[in-house]
């Protein structure tokens, strides 16, 4: 049978320094959901990228000293280096600044211009640079910029428009048909009151105050807006060919199932893109999805305040899965998650360490203390193990079921549930009494095969959220990795089977003022 394909993607990060894990966790996320989705057997392909132009990198680039297209190699590298460091199993990294995006940027503008869908006029309003965005005087919030709150310049300019408003009823239209469009739904309400049903503005489109862009061919003193440009790289990173045949990849690919972006800018997916679709008579994405923010304390990161965590300097301390683990859990559905180190300290002493690595570290030490190592299924059961199978062999559903909502944190508590769930089964064997007695040595050796199958599948389903540590038990157990079906079997660990002699401990204990003087001590260091 040919797969399904799931084509998904990440917003794609600016390069406008380095990601901090607020930025970094959409990946994260992403990635879960891709991994989720090919062990489902969904054919995936996963885009994420950088989004190199417009006038905020040009200025960044000038204090650097640098030219912007040295700036941008250089950001874009660190990006896809933590990208990677995080083990997210994207399919293609995109950059704006790629000849092929550009050369599709310029043919897509040229294209909505013959058609009388970009038209030449004036701009003047006051404009955000950060947000590389203009707004009248009306739309600001206390006279400062109503999507970031910092100041705004006066500008007026010569510009290209593309007229959002010839599209606004059908869009309008499929957002009301379509409820799956945009996620989670408390979301669409504010799209349609705040900009839709009010009436949409002409959009300006091009820039001619700054030079760090896709230059509009016909007319090159304009660069084009940099959201126009970045929008499209959904469609040029699978080869769409706006004058001619597009690739094979696009043609099986596009629509796109998922495109996952930040809170923050639903307004461009849900609004903008969609209708720079239906110009280029392109069908609309199956969904949007904006997630809530990771904050760190008090507001949302960013450099300027000063309240910044990075991915790499997490990694230093807690490893890779245990900073995937706490950003994917953390992060509730709909409301802004927070990390700090202590919190992080803690996740990873009660859940990693206890719940999991310990519940692994003891079934082996138990394994080879009596019976070294060799794990059997004697067939003799008891009443509570049928409640134990019951709970591993239903995980997979329940995953499954958050997993299709998106509700990955929820996800993820499934999996915990089946840990929790063999630590209590070792309360209530207790295999350490059944030890003691010859005569239940069969037993002994039937809790323990259950154990170490319950520990298979939790493992098998964590497999997208902490893919190391998938791997790592796995092979001390000596135990095979499962496909997707095989998650919802109890009993395939082969019995007879022998786990490591040496178990290593999965999740070190942390001391959470030792971790916040050496966090300080780095700091002093810088
Ligand atoms: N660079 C933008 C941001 O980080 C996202 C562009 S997605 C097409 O907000």
């Amino acid at each position: 049978m040919e797969k399904k394909k799931f084509y998904m993607t990440t917003a794609i990060a600016y390069t406008s320094g380095k990601p901090h894990i607020g930025n970094t966790y959409e990946a994260v996320l992403a990635d879960s959901i891709a991994r989720f989705k090919r062990q489902q057997g969904y054919d995936v392909f996963f885009q994420t990228g950088t989004d190199e132009h417009g006038q905020k990198i040009e200025l960044k680039a000038a204090e650097a000293g640098v030219t912007c297209k040295e700036f941008v190699d250089s950001v874009a590298g660190e990006i896809k280096s933590i990208w990677d460091l995080m083990n997210t199993s994207y399919d293609k990294f995109i950059r704006t600044t790629d000849a092929d995006h550009e050369k599709q940027v310029q043919k897509i503008f040229k294209k909505l211009y013959d058609k009388g869908d970009i038209y030449k006029g004036y701009y003047e309003g006051m404009y955000c640079t950060p947000c590389e965005s203009f707004f009248t005087e009306s739309q600001l919030k206390d006279g400062k910029c109503p999507d970031c709150g910092r100041e705004v310049t006066p500008a007026k300019e010569e510009a290209y428009f593309f007229k959002m408003s010839k599209y606004a009823d059908r869009l309008i239209e499929h957002i009301n048909t379509h409820p799956e469009f945009i996620q989670p739904v408390s979301r669409k309400n504010e799209m349609m009151n705040n900009f839709l049903l009010p009436g949409l503005q002409d959009l300006c489109v091009s820039r001619t105050s700054f030079k760090w862009g896709i230059p509009v061919d016909f007319d090159p003193k304009h660069v084009v807006y940099v959201w126009l440009d970045a929008l499209t790289n959904y469609i040029t990173g699978i080869g769409y060919e706006c004058d001619g045949e597009s690739s094979d990849l696009f043609k099986k690919n596009w629509p796109a199932d998922l495109h996952l972006i930040g809170k923050d800018i639903i307004r461009f997916h849900t609004i903008y893109w969609p209708i720079f679709l239906m110009a280029l008579d392109l069908p609309l994405p199956r969904q949007v999805f904006g997630h809530p923010w990771l904050l760190q304390g008090e507001g949302k990161m960013s450099k300027s305040k000063g309240n910044v965590l990075y991915a790499d300097e997490l990694v230093d301390f807690f490893g890779v899965d245990a900073v995937r683990y706490f950003v994917l859990h953390e992060m509730p559905f709909e409301n802004d998650g927070v990390i700090t180190w202590e919190l992080m300290v803690e996740r990873m002493n009660s859940e990693l360490a206890n719940t999991l690595g310990n519940l692994v570290n003891r079934t082996i030490s138990m394994s080879n203390k009596y019976f070294g190592g060799v794990v059997s299924n004697t067939g003799v059961e008891e009443e509570v193990d049928g409640d134990l199978k019951s709970v591993v062999t239903a995980a997979r559903e329940k995953v499954a079921a958050k997993m299709e909502d998106l509700r990955v944190a929820d996800a993820i508590t499934e999996i915990f549930a089946v840990f929790k769930r063999c630590n209590k089964y070792i309360d209530e064997t207790m295999p350490w009494a059944l030890a003691k007695d010859e005569s239940k040595k069969e037993r002994l050796s039937t809790v323990l095969y259950n154990l170490v199958e319950g520990i298979c599948i939790g493992a098998g389903l964590l497999e997208s959220f902490m893919p190391e540590t998938t791997q790592k038990i796995l092979g001390q157990l000596h135990a095979e990795r499962r496909s997707y079906d095989q998650l919802s079997t109890f009993g395939l660990y082969p019995s007879g089977s022998k786990v490591t002699e040496k178990p290593e401990i999965l999740f070190a204990r942390l001391d959470v003022k030792e971790v916040l003087a050496k966090v300080e001590e780095k700091k002093a260091a810088e």
